[in-house]
């Protein structure tokens, strides 16, 4: 069987991490997603095929073994699979990804083992911002209904199909959507009950905006057995599980509560506090007395000295002058809420710092407010207090 991934997003909603990679290449405890997709699918299916954006073909060339089609034609999922028609032809069934999805094996095992059309399900608690599912008693779709004020179910579309050569002819008959879009959901909803809906409950996760990729790190982290291939020195307390990858140093004093995970040939400390749910990268320097909680914090950073990195994404190359501080609570306690694509949308969390794009740096003594995001390669100037988001290359001066 082939599988399509559908891969060709702007992925705006994830800006700044989206700067500079493309969305299936956001790492999940160091793995692109799309590097995840594949080695799951690979146990299914014998030919893989990724539909790209023309920007971002360099980045997907590095991938071994896989078929690459541009979309070029049309924006929207029913148009990115549009785009690889021409590798389906005469295939009696093949599977349909979403590229920005976590999920595990199970998924697919579900999928696959269902004979004819299907649609993956899953429960959801707020099905308010998903593709809502109708079934009948016999697991059959009646419709999806995409973002509904009022959820006719809990059951959401989980972005995995299972498709014949016939769903080109539904696509022949949909329209642009009210957000300009040609969607394949539309295409399923006009094949009707002949599409089994398939639920499975196992890790999903949709990363489709910043904060997304701090719960995907966290879900996996959890999966994770405890290894350390590092050199610990003495005076160091770790607690509960930490994978501590090959060539790390933890300096003396330093004070780590797992689950944690610190990538290849970082040096951590001394006196550095590493609290639960911290995902360092490689080449990553987390110097003298930094705290760091609950953040993904990419390849190559340097947080040297008198840092506070809470519940925050630190892309890769980012560099904090000593005293660079997140806040990640408002006064009021209320949802930190964040811009995303001009709307003001509350992130569901409590606890949200800054979203940092990569090489982005920073003086000394500056403080970034909750669910602030900063673009790539802008500098904060020193002392300034991030009250806004700051653009893509922009010098910040307080
Ligand atoms: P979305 O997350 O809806 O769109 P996006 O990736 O463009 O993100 P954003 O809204 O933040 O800009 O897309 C769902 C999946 O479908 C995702 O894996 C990308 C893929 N896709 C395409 O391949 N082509 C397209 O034209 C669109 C809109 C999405």
């Amino acid at each position: 069987m082939k599988a399509v991934v559908l891969a060709a997003g702007k992925g705006e909603r994830l800006e700044p991490i989206t700067h500079t990679r493309p969305k299936p290449f956001v790492p999940v405890l160091e793995t692109p997603l799309i590097l995840r997709h594949i080695r799951i699918l690979k146990k299914y299916i014998n030919k893989i095929i990724i539909v790209i954006n023309s920007n971002h073909k360099d980045y997907f060339k590095t991938i071994e073994g896989v078929s690459l089609v541009e979309q070029t034609e049309g924006k929207g999922t029913a148009a990115a699979l549009r785009a690889a028609e021409k590798y389906l032809e005469g295939d009696e069934e093949f599977l349909v990804i979403y590229g920005d999805l976590l999920f595990e094996e199970d998924a697919l095992d579900k999928i696959v083992n269902t004979e004819g059309e299907a649609i993956l399900a899953r429960e959801s608690e707020d099905p308010r911002k998903f593709g809502v599912i109708v079934k009948d008693s016999e697991n059959r779709l009646v419709r999806i209904v995409e973002k509904p004020e009022n959820p006719p179910s809990n059951i959401i579309n989980a972005g995995i199909y299972k498709f014949t050569y016939d769903i080109f002819s539904y696509i022949d008959k949909i329209s642009l959507s009210s957000r300009g879009e040609f969607e394949l959901t539309d295409a399923v909803n006009l094949i009707g009950n002949k599409v089994k809906v398939v639920t499975y409950n196992g890790i999903w996760l949709d990363i489709g905006r910043p904060w997304d990729l701090i719960e995907a790190n966290k879900v996996l982290l959890d999966k994770e057995k405890d290894r350390n291939l590092g050199v610990i020195e003495e005076n160091v307390k770790i607690k509960g599980k930490v994978v501590i990858e090959d060539g790390v140093i933890i300096k003396s004093g330093t004070y780590i509560e797992g689950p944690v995970y610190i990538g290849k040939n970082s040096v951590i400390g001394p006196n550095a506090y590493i609290r639960p749910y911290s995902v360092i990268g490689s080449n990553v320097k987390v110097g003298a007395f930094n705290e760091i909680k609950e953040s993904v914090i990419m390849e190559n950073a340097k947080i040297p000295h008198l840092s506070y990195v809470g519940d925050s994404v630190i892309c890769e190359g980012v560099n904090f002058g000593a005293g660079t501080i997140t806040a990640n609570l408002r006064f009021d306690e209320e949802e930190v809420k964040v811009n995303i694509k001009n709307e003001r949308v509350s992130s569901g969390r409590k606890k949200l710092g800054a979203i940092v794009g990569a090489h982005v740096r920073t003086g000394i003594n500056v403080s970034i407010l909750p669910g602030v995001k900063i673009g790539a390669y802008a500098w904060i100037y020193p002392g300034a207090v991030v009250d806004r988001d700051v653009e893509k290359g922009e010098k910040y001066v307080p």
